[in-house]
């Protein structure tokens, strides 16, 4: 095993590169380092050569032309292995270095930040430190290379065990991880430099964009057991969103365990009060909020047992045992919560199937990123991609505008906005009906609303539900008057929709007909 003799350290980011260089130093490592970094060093009595002294050559350009020289990149690349590069190096005398630790210029938090500039930006690019990791994780056979403090630990502990040297497998894995790195930074800065205008603006979408996901996990099969699936997360995920779970107990997550996970856990997160969400086949089936989680779940269960059964179970606040108990009654597949009482968890111990998610709620804040919302959304089609910037539309009392003669009452209003918010996440056509915190009747798909009316009234009387008094939500306008005639008949007192068909006097004309208070929302909210 080949012991590391020769070291080159130029970090942005210096923490932990005091102590890790001086761990590389009790070995004996001779180290080469970079302006700032060597004068850190210096100020902590690190034995360290400066790179301009090492080749001779001082730093220019501003710092733009640093470690961009045969000696460096020759003492990264050379073969150890090969008798023409040992005596092609001897001869021009570049000695091998054995180990590369370099962090990158901040260039992805440079250009996050709303006030950076072009030019700030293009400062931000570095060049000579991702060229020095491409040579060293080349030539990862014979050099360590280290991109990342977390990496420091492992490396050293290799070291020690091994009297100064690092296996094969390590340095493989490190060189992985180096272009990994490298592939990502030259991403950012794609995608920046893609998304500037000719004017000078930056544009939501870049004329090139480059998704970047690690994988999170292969799953044992896809939306069909013979298909192949595994799950992807963003490099930077949102926090609060589904890839930051933590699972607790239970089986292996499926594909569609997880898609609607995601559908239960956005739509029970855009809750600000204690809420429950049950879905099925990416729909909530039930809905409601409720000053217990039992409360919550109890309601929302009542919107539909039948479809409730084998079902995923969100809720935005800690489960109890008093909600575990409930929940445990019935056949789940995936339960998810911010918290859990260990009472709560030691009563799904007994339950090993269920899959028990543990997901922390976004810091709360005013921007997008502090709320966990996903700032675009995407939808593969074929060989291409559908970006568009994520649902994030709060509808508040003052956006409503009541159309009708009838008037709706406070309470009416509050149920309304109530199975607006729910509409939200059921796929269009959705209808809606919603009354005392929780869901009535959910029409979810159809390909024509008064379908999905239909439904929605079908599925209230199966489950024994009265509609009489009940709120309505329409993702989108009614095309014809007859969707209103449905929902007046099953009992509705009042609707919201958001307006804008042509026929919005005919749909209108017949709300009042029926006595019904009708508000417009002036948005829309299909889901597909
Ligand atoms: O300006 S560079 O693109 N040109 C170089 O030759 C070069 N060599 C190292 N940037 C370069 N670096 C980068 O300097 C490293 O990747 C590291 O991020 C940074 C460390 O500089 P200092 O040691 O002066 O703080």
């Amino acid at each position: 095993m080949a012991i590391i003799k020769r070291a080159l350290i130029s970090v942005s980011d210096k923490a932990g590169i005091v102590e890790f260089a001086q761990s590389l130093h009790a070995f004996g490592v001779e180290i080469l380092s970079t302006g700032g970094t060597a004068k850190l060093f210096r100020d902590h009595q690190i034995p360290v050569i400066e790179v301009s002294d090492y080749t001779g050559f001082p730093e220019m350009l501003d710092g733009r032309v640093k470690t961009l020289h045969p000696k460096v990149h020759g003492g990264l690349l050379g073969r150890r292995d090969l008798p023409e590069h040992v005596s092609a190096m001897q001869e021009a005398g570049i000695p091998n270095i054995d180990l590369l630790c370099v962090n990158l210029y901040p260039f992805e938090a440079t250009v996050a930040k709303a006030d950076c500039t072009l030019e700030d930006a293009i400062e931000n690019i570095d060049i000579g430190g991702p060229a020095m990791v491409r040579s060293a994780a080349k030539n990862w056979k014979d050099v360590v290379v280290l991109t990342d403090a977390s990496q420091y630990a492992a490396v050293l502990d290799e070291m020690k065990s091994t009297g100064g040297a690092t296996s094969q497998a390590t340095r493989f894995a490190l060189s992985v991880a180096a272009f990994n790195r490298i592939s990502n930074y030259d991403a950012a800065i794609s995608d920046y430099l893609s998304s500037i205008n000719t004017d000078g603006t930056r544009s939501a979408f870049p004329a090139q964009t480059n998704g970047r996901f690690v994988k999170v996990q292969d799953l044992r099969y896809g939306e069909n057991p013979h298909q192949q699936a595994a799950f992807y997360r963003d490099l930077y995920p949102a926090p609060g969103s589904l890839v930051t779970a933590e699972q607790l107990q239970g089986k292996e997550l499926s594909y569609n365990n997880i898609a609607d996970a995601d559908a239960a856990w956005e739509c029970v997160k855009s809750f600000d009060s204690g809420a429950c969400v049950i879905v099925k086949h990416a729909n909530p089936c039930g809905v409601a909020v409720g000053a217990t989680a039992l409360e919550a779940y109890s309601k929302a269960f009542q919107t539909d047992p039948t479809s409730a059964f084998g079902g995923i179970i969100a809720f935005n606040q800690t489960v109890d045992a008093a909600a575990a108990e409930a929940v445990a009654k019935q056949f789940v597949e995936v339960l998810i919560a911010p918290d859990f009482t260990a009472d709560a968890l030691a009563i799904f111990k007994a339950k090993a199937n269920v899959r028990v998610l543990k997901i922390a709620l976004p810091p709360g804040g005013s921007s997008a990123w502090e709320q966990g919302r996903n700032s675009h959304d995407t939808k593969r089609v074929g060989s291409g991609l559908l970006i568009q910037t994520a649902d994030n539309h709060e509808l508040s009392l003052s956006d409503l505008k009541v159309v009708t003669r009838t008037q709706p009452t406070p309470q009416q209003l509050q149920d309304l906005l109530f199975a607006w918010r729910v509409a939200k996440y059921v796929k269009s056509n959705a209808i809606v009906f919603c009354g005392n915190g929780m869901t009535l009747g959910v029409g979810a798909g159809q390909m024509s609303r008064v379908d999905s009316t239909k439904i929605a009234a079908i599925k209230a009387q199966n489950a024994g539900l009265s509609l009489q008094g009940s709120a309505v939500a329409s993702d989108a306008f009614f095309p014809f008057r007859d969707g209103v005639d449905v929902l007046a008949e099953a009992g509705a007192a009042c609707v919201i929709q958001p307006g804008g068909s042509i026929r919005d006097e005919e749909v209108i004309a017949a709300a009042d007909e029926h006595g019904i208070a009708m508000v417009l929302t002036g948005i829309r909210h299909f889901r597909h």
